[in-house]
């Protein structure tokens, strides 16, 4: 038997509890089940045994611990639900794996054979698909088609071979609108065998998914089909997203997987990449194409690889800008250019505390306290050194920095400019360090820039709706 030290790897994974699997007479044969109950992403895990890798950064996730049975690696996953942080000030009540959604990232070696034991602690049956894999057809967890359901209270097992290094995901393929719109879902990852093949010095990896979940309340609503109001990676929403932290110089790989319903178009800032793996493998070295924004549809997974040489605090995000709002947002009436005259003292007549907004556009609502329902999120929000971010959803910065060590995973601040490399307001003269600098603008006088006086856009009649 191996020790429970041996095999939670008690060196990198302090977060992780250990749980005894319920059924006394199994116990002694089912690897016991790591839960998590951080909502922040956990240091990776290094691999103990079997050929080296560079490990996964699960955005606000984990890597599942394993153990050895001969020649097998074995896993094991529980279906449950979970409560998870959406971002701080909300939870939902979701169902998930090893207490949390989406569950533990897998993680494993090209060739090796994997044995995962799945165990249902959910009040219906359930069956888990591994997206992406190369298995035997009886492996493949369609319910009904490939095998019965995991009822309640029941362990099955799933036992295959990895016949391809690459990104995959798993997730139910029973009642699987309902049990996937509740967020179960996780990370597949395949190592190349060879340790040098494909490495990069930073792996992140993240899922987007979607919720619909009403202000005030827990649970997300299972039949909505697109108009969902939380937009997040590995279930969060910025500001619960953590930034994804990069030394000057290193080679970044990010993995993305779409289990969303629609497609989303990730961009960074400040970086071009190569698009160097889709569902279907890598792409052939000399045919990744260059990008600063893919699409990923639904179902699919893309890969991308850059050098990070910009030092800075980047963006990264969704670039369907309502997918980088929270719930507050979607259902607010348009008044740009409206008078509103005196329209918030007659509706908070009935309405107490109401507050007549958007008549300048939305921005106001990024740094104001709004009244809110309890356990919600504001429609945009997050906070930097220079004010308020006006963004949510999906949306993370990264921040590449010189000098860090690798595995070096802890937030560095906020990045300190040069001086001269601010956008900064005009004032008639510009200022010595950007003269010196030799910026284009600096052959500007002010004749050449059109002020436009705030306050000075007409109000058109007709443009506000409803
Ligand atoms: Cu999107």
């Amino acid at each position: 038997m191996l020790t429970r030290r041996a095999f939670v790897n008690a060196s990198s994974m302090s977060a992780v509890a250990v749980a005894a699997v319920s059924g006394r007479g199994q116990a002694a044969s089912i690897p016991e089940a790591a839960t998590m109950k951080e909502a922040g992403t956990q240091k990776p895990l290094v691999p103990h045994t079997g050929p080296d890798y560079n490990p996964i950064v699960t955005l606000n996730g984990w890597t599942a611990p394993w153990r050895m049975q001969g020649d097998w690696k074995e896993f094991h996953l529980v279906a449950e639900p979970v409560v998870r942080e959406i971002a701080p000030g909300m939870k939902a009540y979701l169902w998930g794996y090893n207490g949390q959604s989406p569950g533990p990232t897998i993680e494993a070696v090209e060739g090796d054979k994997v044995r995962i034991f799945v165990t249902n602690r959910l009040p219906e049956h359930t069956t888990i698909h591994w997206h992406g894999q190369r298995l035997p057809n009886g492996m493949d967890g369609v319910t009904g088609l490939t095998q019965p359901p995991i009822k309640p209270g029941q362990t099955f097992v799933y036992e295959f071979q990895l016949r391809r290094s690459g990104t995959f995901m798993y997730h139910p393929h029973a009642d699987e609108t309902l049990q996937m719109a509740m967020g179960m879902m996780g990370l597949f990852i395949v190592h190349p065998r060879d340790p040098k093949e494909r490495r990069v010095d930073r792996d992140f990896a993240f899922l987007l998914n979607a919720y619909d979940i009403e202000a005030g309340t827990y649970l997300p609503k299972v039949n909505t089909m697109l108009e969902f109001n939380l937009w997040t990676w590995n279930s969060r929403a910025y500001p619960g997203i953590d930034p994804f932290i990069v030394g000057k110089g290193d080679k970044v790989r990010m993995r993305v997987g779409n289990l969303t319903m629609t497609n989303h178009p990730i961009h960074i800032h400040g970086h071009e990449f190569h698009v160097t793996g889709t569902d279907g493998g890598y792409v052939p070295e000399g045919s990744a194409w260059p990008e600063v924004t893919v699409d990923i549809a639904v179902g699919q997974m893309r890969a991308f690889e850059f050098m990070a040489d910009e030092p800075g605090d980047w963006a990264v995000h969704c670039h369907k800008s309502h997918h980088t709002m929270n719930a507050m947002g979607h259902s607010v009436k348009t008044y740009i250019g409206a008078n509103l005259g005196n329209l918030q003292t007659k509706i908070a007549k009935v309405a107490k505390g109401y507050t007549a907004m958007g008549d300048k556009g939305m921005a106001e609502m990024g740094s104001m306290e709004m009244p809110m329902p309890d356990n919600t999120l504001p429609m945009m929000t997050g906070f930097a050194q220079f004010g308020a971010v006006e963004m949510g959803g999906m949306f993370s910065v990264m921040k590449v920095r010189e000098g860090l060590s690798a595995g070096d995973y802890k937030d560095p601040g906020w990045y300190k400019n040069p001086p001269g490399t601010v956008a900064y307001a005009f004032n008639g003269t510009l200022p010595e360090a950007v003269r010196a600098a030799g910026s284009p603008d600096a052959t500007h006088t002010k004749a050449d820039v059109r002020v436009v006086k705030p306050g000075s856009m007409p109000a058109k009649p007709g443009m506000q709706h409803d």
